[in-house]
């Protein structure tokens, strides 16, 4: 068997049997173009980006296309992902123009960890790689050491990781970038956390459980998310569930979860269908806000998601050796495997970077035009590597003498009962920057004198919501695990109790989490 078998590129779902009355459920919007000037920055950025990711998978040389490409200047490992990218480079083009034009304070999280060349390539055009990493400066040399360097010895990780400027997410193991995501914004209540989830990644239990996560946040006093999902049909070598699932099938599902979801998907105009959808989800998210910091809160809040179909590889690759490529998932890593070896292949790699035309997009010393930086945020700490939210924001607790909470000698006590009473009063000490996230654990270990000044944030509950509330109990470690890790990664404290029984479960993202931590401390 062959395994999956496609006859066309970007295969359409198959219909459901869900009635057409739940297509009212997906966000209809007038169709808005963006202003000439905008539409054509945002199309430059995206090719310069395109360009700069797919040199980074191939070349180890000629990285401006100043010559014909030979198989010395293509690099001997072929690594990386292309497939994701175009789409990552989309969103990325987009909440620059956003940022810029609204003033927002915005981070960026990445589920598709592994489309860190659409990142890597973003944040050198913004400068955000420059300013941490002088050898990336923007210039021809920068550039070049950018692109040999990427995916080889003693340069860039081919997946994001603490290096990457402004990331809090580890890109390896798939499935914890909406909860990072939502850990991210609590007690933020200015933040907008845009986050990429992958159509793949979507697949996997911490997402599924994440999409909760909406319900535990408190609009008076936390930011909000702005949640992607990347439906570009494609995992690795299947097709998704996503991207199997048609309008319907999808609003339903969205709808249930408590979001308003606005598909995505007009190929001929992209840049208008998101823009105007960025723009509309903003608007739910203010008015969410709005209503909740002027006393009169929207019970069960529909947050806005944005559900964006591409089709994987986009602007890549069409065919190779007679199979599909763009819009499948043969375009997921390296969509021309033999480039180093096979005169076809080079030359289709010729013919694929030579589509973008770096010429228009780079001035003679490698610069990127000043019409790719129209779109980008003027000031520093407004471009999405640079945002101080994800750079060095800790700032200590306020703590009480613990000693204070002691048992006297000869005495008794259940020593978690007294960690209780000293939490009870470092969470009224520190009423915006220290959370409990527990997984149903709270009560059951003893903890519960944190009760007495604080609640449990569950806004989906009538005897808890509009309240605030200090702990966050949700039956789903790998939400607690991953809300805490946004939550400290912006420079917070959280606590997570638990059994270590059960701990176990996410052994995997405590080690990604303690690797992140310990590499964010040696960068500069
Ligand atoms: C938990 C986990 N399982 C498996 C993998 C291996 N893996 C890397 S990328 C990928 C496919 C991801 O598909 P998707 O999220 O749709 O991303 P995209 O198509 O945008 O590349 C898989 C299975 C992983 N990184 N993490």
């Amino acid at each position: 068997m062959p395994g999956e078998v496609i006859d066309r590129p970007n295969p359409e779902p198959l219909p459901s049997n869900v009635p057409d009355s739940v297509r009212d459920l997906a966000v209809k919007l007038d169709k808005i173009t963006l202003p000439e000037n905008v539409n054509a920055s945002l199309k430059e950025f995206r090719r310069a980006a395109c360009y700069i990711a797919a040199a980074m998978i191939f070349l180890k040389d000629n990285v401006l296309l100043e010559r014909d490409l030979t198989f010395e200047d293509i690099k001997p490992r072929l690594l990386g992902h292309w497939g994701t990218c175009p789409g990552l480079i989309l969103v990325y083009s987009h909440l620059n123009y956003l940022i810029r034009k609204h003033d927002l304070d915005m981070i960026f999280v990445v589920g598709p960890g592994h489309g860190a060349p659409a990142i890597l390539a973003s944040l050198w055009l913004e400068g955000s790689m420059e300013r941490y990493y002088p050898q990336y400066s923007r210039n021809k040399q920068g550039l070049h050491n950018l692109i040999s360097g990427f995916s080889t010895p003693g340069g860039l990780p081919s997946h994001i990781n603490a290096e990457t400027p402004g990331s809090i997410h580890e890109g390896g193991e798939l499935g914890y970038a909406l909860s990072v995501a939502y850990g991210a914004v609590m007690d933020k209540p200015n933040l907008v956390v845009a986050c990429v989830v992958g159509d793949g990644e979507a697949e996997s239990g911490p997402t599924a459980t994440a999409w909760h996560a909406c319900k535990y946040i408190n609009p008076k006093e936390s930011g909000a998310v702005i949640p992607i999902v990347h439906v570009n049909g494609f995992k690795i070598s299947e097709r998704t569930i996503y991207g199997c699932m048609d309008d319907k099938e999808m609003a339903a599902l969205f709808t249930g979860y408590g979001y308003q979801c606005r598909f995505v998907e007009d190929l001929e105009d992209i840049d208008a269908d998101m823009g105007n959808s960025l723009e509309w989800a903003l608007r739910e998210i203010n008015k969410i806000q709005q209503a909740a910091r002027y006393d009169k809160p929207i019970s069960k809040p529909r947050w806005p998601v944005i559900i964006l179909r591409t089709p994987k590889g986009w602007s890549g690759p069409k065919k190779v050796e007679g199979e599909f490529i763009e819009g499948s998932f043969r375009s997921h890593q390296v969509p021309l495997p033999k480039a180093k070896s096979d005169e076809t292949q080079l030359k289709d790699l010729q013919k694929w970077l030579e589509s973008y035309r770096a010429d228009q997009l780079f001035a003679k010393d490698g610069s990127p035009t000043d019409n790719i930086r129209k779109i980008i945020p003027e000031k520093d700490e407004q471009k999405l590597g640079q945002n101080p939210v994800a750079h060095d924001p800790y700032r200590p607790l306020k703590l009480t003498d613990w000693q204070k909470y002691s048992v006297k000698k000869g005495g008794e006590m259940s020593c978690m009962k007294a960690i209780g009473e000293y939490l009870d009063q470092s969470l009224v000490d520190n009423p915006t920057s220290l959370r409990i996230f527990s997984p149903d654990e709270l009560v059951s270990n003893k903890l519960d004198a944190v009760f007495r000044h604080t609640g449990r944030n569950f806004q989906w509950d009538e005897f808890s919501q509009f309240q605030g509330g200090r702990v966050i109990e949700i039956l789903s470690e790998h939400c607690c695990q991953g809300f805490m890790q946004g939550y400290t990664l912006t420079g917070r404290v959280g606590i997570f109790p638990s059994y270590e029984s059960f701990l176990g479960i996410i052994y995997t993202m405590m080690v990604q989490f303690a690797k992140f931590g310990k590499m964010a401390h040696e960068v500069p």
